[in-house]
């Protein structure tokens, strides 16, 4: 299949400037997912080698208050017969670590989600675009761009619980610092150190950060340039270890952000809150930062997002 270049989209003159719907047919709910193949499965197979496993998921409940004033995450043991239980647990799947589906950021001014879809589809069961079309599909090689590290190596500041960019210039030369390389269809897994920062905070300092007018985030810019980049090389995801993926506060009045240009134009789909520190010490240990990565979101018809349920295997 010939896959466009970035410069190349849309593919119809009537589809919205740097948008891909269509390029994987009509109606596709996988968006980049589209660029993991099996036989990508099989190469990253390949690079497990020490059989070293690290979980990305943060705990269920790790962020108190939930950040962006989400709800928390509830949990009750529920006895079943006298010797038995079950239990229940309910939570928005934003709480914690997550991938964001395609059903939860539509364009601001095209008014439509990835593919062309509608806010009334959305949520009206988000047939066309529910999580549950990725339950098999988020399986590939991985690939850790350690910013914060390259940050630190180079003796460049790095305020993570600000507004502080991570340009891409920056993630390029961190890639080749790492001695790297960027193959399609990977999933980019990209540490800006906030996870680490907010753990040392205080109970009262995370409870004065959390809301959505406090909330304060490294992130990786929000270009033209960066989505080309990754549309380009033919990045199937990205995840990170900050609240948003891009830097925070962003404004969603503005078009030019990263919410708008990967989940609704190019159906690239973002992770946050990542747990990230201790799988980069391993790749700063071993100079090896490629894995295999497996996340099984939620099989949940019409989910909007998903704890990503991820493990980098090395
Ligand atoms: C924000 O930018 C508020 O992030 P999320 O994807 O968690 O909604």
């Amino acid at each position: 299949m010939k896959i466009p270049t970035f410069e190349e989209l849309p593919i119809r003159k009537d589809l919205p400037a740097d948008c891909s719907w269509g390029v994987f047919g009509d109606n596709d709910p996988l968006g980049c997912l589209n660029f993991l193949t099996a036989e990508g499965v099989v190469e990253a197979a390949r690079l497990v080698q020490s059989g070293k496993v690290f979980r990305l998921d943060a705990k269920m409940g790790f962020a108190r208050p939930p950040l962006f004033g989400r709800a928390p995450a509830e949990h009750r043991v529920s006895p079943l017969a006298p010797m038995a239980n079950d239990d229940f647990v309910h939570f928005n799947t934003q709480e914690s670590s997550q991938w964001d589906g395609l059903g939860h950021v539509g364009h601001v001014r095209h008014e439509r989600f990835y593919s062309d879809v509608t806010i009334g589809e959305v949520r009206n069961g988000n047939v066309k675009l529910g999580i549950h079309h990725w339950k098999d599909k988020f399986v590939g090689r991985g690939l850790l761009i350690d910013a914060f590290a390259y940050r630190k190596a180079k003796g460049i500041p790095v305020n993570s619980l600000d507004r502080d960019v991570y340009t891409l210039a920056e993630l390029q030369a961190a890639i080749e610092h790492q001695g790297s390389q960027l193959k399609p269809g990977t999933i980019l897994l990209v540490r800006t150190g906030w996870m680490e920062s907010y753990e040392k905070l205080s109970a009262e300092e995370k409870r004065a950060l959390a809301p959505m007018e406090t909330m304060r985030s490294a992130g990786i810019e929000a270009s033209r340039e960066i989505v080309a980049w990754f549309w380009n090389n033919r990045v199937a995801a990205i995840g990170t270890d900050c609240p948003a993926v891009e830097a925070f506060p962003s404004d969603f009045s503005d078009e030019g952000i990263l919410h708008y240009r990967a989940l609704p134009l190019l159906g690239l789909p973002l992770g946050e809150l990542f747990v990230l520190a201790p799988l980069a010490e391993d790749c700063a240990g071993d100079r090896r930062y490629e894995f295999m990565l497996v996340s099984a979101p939620l099989h949940v018809e019409g989910g909007i997002a998903s704890p990503p349920n991820a493990v980098a295997i090395k």
